[in-house]
């Protein structure tokens, strides 16, 4: 098959998820074409049958706003045009979904057997929320689409909730994971970097968006930290890593708080983390809880959104509500006080994350799906 995948390309899950997705595809023979404005950070192209190609926007004078979405439906009419794509397979449904609507459009009778399947990864819904205007756009490009997945049961139901029952109906597929490159004990030269050897790592990845609530963690930690003999290390950067600092040095925990940053190898960092903590407010999937399971990590989470399909409460981690500090605080004490507790909870996780979510599982998945829409 001749596959085209749009994306973005920064970090955060969909990018992750489509580049992973991807690179499978292409090993197992397929020929994948990434679409998007800049490599994804995962992208490793070094396969023949693995390629990128990148959608440029000129800045003009007269656009205040370049027509990045315009840009994007030219580059995939090219990539179609140059390598006969049978299906386009789009990340987000705005604008991705709609410019690869507008490409199959523009190539008239050429076009006529593309099929262009949407995966919702839940900021299509959460944009919606936000700003009504994109509500019809968005049923348009998911309507329109021959195929749409979701990343969950609970993001299924929100989609169906905002736009109401579509004639698409919208398949469920998760995410998937690497687990043998997300694997316990790889790396564990990184701990010496990340903590001293009597102190517990507490580790949080994300892209700081405030939606993460990262300054939360750092609350809780401050609470839990006064009892014991333990490092929060934060990996990612965004929007709050400013304020996450402040709060670090206003809470005199500069010495207990490492700021790592950005950190594309993340499977080398995990498996070195006692225990990994997510505080946000929504999350669709939450696709690095999962990468951390799949490292033995036992996890802390909110249980918003799709988490509690990824996570399993008192088995492979505890959850709390959102914005409960005080309980986060003391699950954090529980959890990093039981050594047994954790070494079973980890355990669990990583045998949930290989038995439900490994690529072998998944990835057969995909193939039927895309299977079904060519047929
Ligand atoms: O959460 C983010 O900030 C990034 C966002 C994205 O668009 O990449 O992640 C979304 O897609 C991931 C992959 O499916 C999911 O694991 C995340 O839960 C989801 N984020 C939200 O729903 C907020």
């Amino acid at each position: 098959m001749n596959i085209g995948i749009v994306c973005y390309p920064t970090h955060g899950g969909s990018g992750v998820v489509a580049t992973e997705l991807g690179s499978a595809l292409a090993d197992t023979g397929h020929n994948v074409h990434v679409i998007s404005y800049a490599m994804p950070f995962r992208f490793q192209a070094y396969r023949h049958n693995l390629s990128y190609h990148e959608v440029e926007v000129t800045a003009y004078p007269l656009f205040r706003y370049p027509p990045y979405d315009l840009a994007l439906a030219g580059r995939i009419m090219e990539v179609v045009d140059q390598y006969g794509l049978d299906l386009i397979h789009v990340h987000y449904a705005i604008p991705h979904a709609v410019s690869a609507l507008l490409a199959r459009e523009m190539l008239g009778q050429d076009g006529k057997n593309i099929r262009i399947i949407t995966t919702l990864h839940g900021t299509d819904i959460t944009i919606i929320a936000q700003q009504k205007e994109f509500q019809r756009i968005t049923a348009f490009g998911i309507e329109h689409s021959d195929a749409v997945t979701s990343v969950s049961d609970e993001l299924k139901g929100r989609v169906l909730d905002v736009l109401g029952e579509r004639k698409r109906p919208i398949e469920v597929i998760p995410n998937f994971i690497d687990t043998q490159r997300f694997t316990p004990g790889c790396c564990a030269d990184k701990r010496r970097e990340l903590a001293k050897p009597d102190e517990k790592i507490i580790m949080h990845v994300s892209n700081f968006r405030e939606l993460k609530r990262t300054r939360e963690i750092i609350h809780a930690f401050a609470k839990y930290s006064q009892k014991q003999r333990s490092r929060l290390v934060m990996v990612g950067d965004g929007p709050d890593l400013g304020a996450c600092r402040d709060l670090a040095l206003e809470l005199k925990l500069r010495d207990r708080v490492t700021f790592v940053g950005t950190y594309d190898a993340i499977w080398e960092l995990l498996p070195q983390a006692d225990l990994f903590v997510l505080a946000s407010e929504y999350e669709s999937f939450g696709l690095s809880a999962l990468e951390a399971m799949a490292c033995g990590v036992p996890t802390l989470t909110t249980n918003a959104g799709g988490l509690p399909e990824v996570v399993k409460e008192g088995e492979t981690g505890l959850m709390f509500n959102v914005g409960d500090i005080n309980a986060l605080a003391a699950a954090m004490s529980r959890m990093l006080g039981d050594d047994a507790l954790r070494a079973k909870m980890g355990a669990a996780a990583r045998e949930r994350a290989v038995s439900v979510f490994a690529k072998e599982k998944i990835l057969p998945q995909w193939h039927a799906f895309y299977k079904k829409v060519l047929s």
